[in-house]
């Protein structure tokens, strides 16, 4: 097992956005990019992902097979997201029923998603590869994370190798904290969440929410924070955070001033720079009645040192 904090890649990189299953947006993209399915390019650059391969689209195995043996050709490098912790953590959503076939209920729109499933002797494999991913891979001028760069949260994380052992230690830490100090159960719920380092790392920090909010159909009392506004040091490229709302959606979370892809040609000029253009929500837009076939969600690509976005499919349709 390596450890949780790791070195980057050095050279040319093109870093990508969560992919949620959708192989078809990958292979799509990495070919905009100049790879070769074996993930070699002609200027011998290299691909970082930021985690949160799976859940929500239509393979998520496919997904993970690829991305596992690109960096076994150690042509790419992967950090674990939260829907890969849940995995490991054992958490079973309707959005891993692909992975864990729990019983979900027949009205769940989940039970309905087509989904490829992943098979009993594949599941063990998957988790030894996801079980080997870093939560941080960071050089001095880069730093890559699923949600959240907090040095505080990084920094007992350094030579430590066991992701869901440092989560269970902290876990039971905080349960002891919380007793003693007679927090409420809301209360208790943010502390986890912000002073957890591993689901800080891969989920980000939360405040309670002035007023209650729906997101992706679930009634939520706490927000997320737009940490990176506050951020400072070597650019740091995260996931995690949809940039992009479907119609009718509600930004509750407040994060971003826009929600539509920046332009091609336009350089990302942003210490912190978000890359999920919300390609997890494209089972949603499948699924809209009327559906024509052009997706208003993109899977990114974030080139560096050029800082230059590239898009699984033009943005056109997007930026009418
Ligand atoms: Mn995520």
């Amino acid at each position: 097992m390596g450890t949780l904090v790791r070195a980057l890649f050095a050279g040319s990189l093109d870093i990508i956005g969560d992919v949620h299953g959708e192989i078809d947006a990958l292979l799509s993209l990495l070919q905009r990019l100049g790879y070769d399915e074996d993930g070699c390019h002609p200027e011998n650059r290299r691909l970082v992902f930021v985690g949160d391969l799976v859940d929500r689209g239509p393979d998520s195995p496919a997904v993970v097979s690829l991305v596992k043996r690109l960096i076994e050709r150690e042509r790419a490098q992967c950090v674990l997201g939260n829907h890969e912790l849940n995995l490991l953590l054992g958490s079973r959503k309707p959005d891993n029923v692909w992975f864990f076939h729990h019983p979900l209920s027949p009205s769940d729109p989940a039970f309905l998603r087509p989904q490829a499933w992943i098979s009993e002797r594949e599941r063990y494999a998957m988790l030894d590869f996801i079980a080997d991913l870093p939560l941080v891979l960071e050089r001095s001028d880069l730093r890559v994370v699923h949600a959240c760069w907090s040095d505080s949260a990084i920094d007992p994380l350094r030579g430590a190798k066991d992701a869901v052992a440092w989560h269970d230690a902290h876990c039971e830490r905080i349960d002891v904290e919380v007793r003693r100090c007679g927090l409420s159960p809301s209360v208790a719920k943010l502390v986890h969440q912000n002073d957890n380092p591993v689901k800080r790392l891969t989920s980000g920090p939360e405040t309670k929410a002035d007023q209650p909010f729906v997101s992706m159909g679930k009634l939520r009392h706490e927000r997320r924070v737009a940490w990176w506004r506050t951020y400072s040091g070597p650019l740091c490229v995260f996931g995690h955070y949809w940039r992009i709302l479907l119609p009718h959606e509600v930004d509750g979370d407040l994060l971003f001033a826009s929600d539509r892809p920046p332009s091609l040609g336009i350089p990302c000029e942003d210490e912190a720079a978000c890359i999920d253009f919300s390609v997890g929500k494209r089972y949603i837009e499948r699924s809209a009645p009327g559906f024509s076939g052009a997706f208003q969600t993109r899977l990114a690509a974030l080139r560096l040192p050029e800082r230059e976005w590239i898009f699984d499919t033009e943005t056109s349709d997007a930026e009418e």
